[in-house]
C-alpha cells in the first residue's frame, strides 16, 4: 500500500487524518460533483489527480491476453507474477475491428478484450486501446505504404472518406459497448493516428500534409460524436521532436485532445543508453512546452527495451526518466506469446524480474489497485 489511501477520494476519512494533501484531496472530490458528467470526464479528473501526487501510472499492452510462452489463462499476467501486482494501465489494440472482424490482428478476441477491460476497471485499474487500423486504399495492413489514402479520406463524398468513417464508426461502436457490471460505460484512453511523424504506418507524415492530418483527427472525432461516444479521453502521440516545426504543424489541436504522449523505444540495447535517454528528455521536453499553460495531461504512451537485455532497466533508465516530467503514465509494449524475443516486461525468472519487482515498488509507481478513484 503506498499512495491510494491519500489520493482516494473513498478513502477520504483515512486521509484527512493522514495526508499533507486532504484539503486537496477533498476540493478534488467537490469538483468532481461538478464536472464528472462523462464517464470520460471522471477519468481526466483521476489523471490530473495522479499528477497532482506525482504518480506514474504502469501499463502494459495485452497484459492478461497473453505472455512469454503462454496464451489465454484465466487471470495470468507476466506483471502480475514478477511485480506482484496487476499494471494500473492496461492497452488493448482494436487493428481488423474496422472489418467487422471478431478477433484482432495479433489474434485476441474483441469479446475477451472487451471482458477484460470490464475486469481491469473492477480491480481500479485503467484502460487504454490503440489501433494498427488496415491500408483502406491498398487493403494491406496498417505498416502498408504502397498507397496514400490520406489525400482522399479528408475529402468528403470520395470512396475513401465512406469508408473511413464506417471504420471509425466500428471503432467507436466497439468503445461504447465497453460496460461495467452496473451496465455503464467504462471510460478508456484512446490513442489513434499514434506515431504519425514516423513513416512506417500509412498515417505516417510523408503520406499527408499536416492540414491532412489534422482533418483526420477532426473526422474521427467527428464520427465519434456522431455515435454518441462519450467514455473517451482523446490521446495524441507522435514518435519525433526535432526543428523541423513538423510537432507544432501536425497537432490537432488542444480541442482535439485530452492527453499527449510520445512512443520512444530503446533500441540497440546497452550501446545504445545514452542515446534513448537523450531523446527521451529532448521528445518529454517538448511535450512539456506543448502543454505549457494548458490543462492537457502528458504521457509517455509507448516505450521498452526488447527482451529488457539490460537487468536494472526498470529502475536505472526508465524511472529515473520518467521520475522528471509530470506523465501520468507509461506503457511498455506487449510480450509476445509467439515470438520468443518479443516482449518488454520480465516474465517470472527472468533476469530483470526483481528489478521490475523494485520498480513497481517504488513509492511514484501505481499498479492496480493502487490508484487514486
Ligand atoms: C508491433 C509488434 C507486432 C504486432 C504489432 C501490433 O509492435 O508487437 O508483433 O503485431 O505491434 O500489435
Amino acid at each position: 500500500m503506498k499512495h491510494f489511501l491519500c489520493g482516494g477520494i473513498t478513502a477520504l476519512a483515512i486521509a484527512l487524518t493522514s495526508c499533507g494533501n486532504a484539503n486537496k484531496q477533498a476540493g478534488a472530490a467537490e469538483a468532481c460533483a461538478d464536472s464528472c458528467a462523462t464517464p470520460a470526464r471522471a477519468l481526466i479528473n483521476r489523471l490530473h489527480a495522479v499528477v497532482a501526487d506525482s504518480l506514474i501510472l504502469f501499463g502494459h499492452h495485452d497484459d492478461t491476453a497473453y505472455g512469454h510462452e503462454w496464451k489465454y489463462e484465466a487471470g495470468r499476467s507476466d506483471v502480475l507474477e514478477t511485480a506482484g501486482s496487476y499494471p494500473a494501465l492496461m492497452n488493448w489494440d482494436l487493428g481488423l475491428i474496422e472489418l467487422g472482424d471478431s478477433v484482432q490482428l495479433d489474434g485476441v478476441p474483441f469479446d475477451f478484450i472487451r471482458r477484460e477491460v470490464a475486469a481491469q476497471d473492477a480491480r481500479g485499474g485503467i484502460n487504454s486501446l490503440s489501433w494498427h487500423l488496415r491500408n483502406p486504399k491498398s487493403g494491406g495492413d496498417a505498416w502498408d505504404v504502397s498507397m496514400e489514402p490520406v489525400h482522399e479520406i479528408v475529402v468528403p463524398g470520395t470512396a475513401m472518406n465512406d469508408t473511413l468513417r464506417a471504420w471509425i464508426g466500428r471503432a467507436a461502436d466497439f468503445i461504447g459497448s465497453l460496460k461495467d457490471e452496473h451496465g455503464r460505460r467504462i471510460p478508456v484512453l484512446f490513442r489513434p493516428w499514434h506515431e504519425h511523424h514516423g513513416n512506417w504506418f500509412w498515417w505516417g507524415r510523408k503520406f499527408s500534409t499536416p492540414e491532412e492530418h489534422k482533418a483526420l483527427w477532426k473526422l474521427t472525432r467527428d464520427v465519434f460524436d456522431e455515435h454518441d461516444i462519450d467514455n473517451v479521453v482523446w490521446v495524441y502521440s507522435y514518435d519525433l521532436a526535432d526543428d523541423s516545426g513538423e510537432t507544432e504543424a501536425r497537432y490537432p489541436g488542444h480541442d482535439m485532445v485530452d492527453v499527449v504522449g510520445t512512443d520512444i523505444y530503446h533500441f540497440g540495447g546497452e550501446p545504445a543508453t545514452d542515446h534513448f535517454r537523450a531523446t527521451v528528455h529532448r521528445q518529454l521536453k517538448a511535450l512539456q512546452d506543448l502543454t505549457a499553460g494548458t490543462d492537457k495531461i502528458m504521457a509517455f504512451t509507448e516505450t521498452g527495451l526488447e527482451s529488457v537485455t539490460i537487468p536494472t532497466w526498470y529502475t536505472e533508465v526508465l524511472l529515473p526518466l520518467i521520475k522528471e516530467y509530470p506523465v501520468a503514465y507509461v506503457c511498455v509494449w506487449r510480450n509476445a506469446w509467439d515470438k520468443p524475443e518479443h516482449y518488454y516486461a520480465p516474465y517470472k525468472g527472468h533476469p530483470a524480474a526483481d528489478d521490475f519487482r523494485k520498480f513497481a515498488q517504488d513509492p511514484r509507481v501505481l499498479m492496480a489497485g493502487e490508484l487514486p478513484e
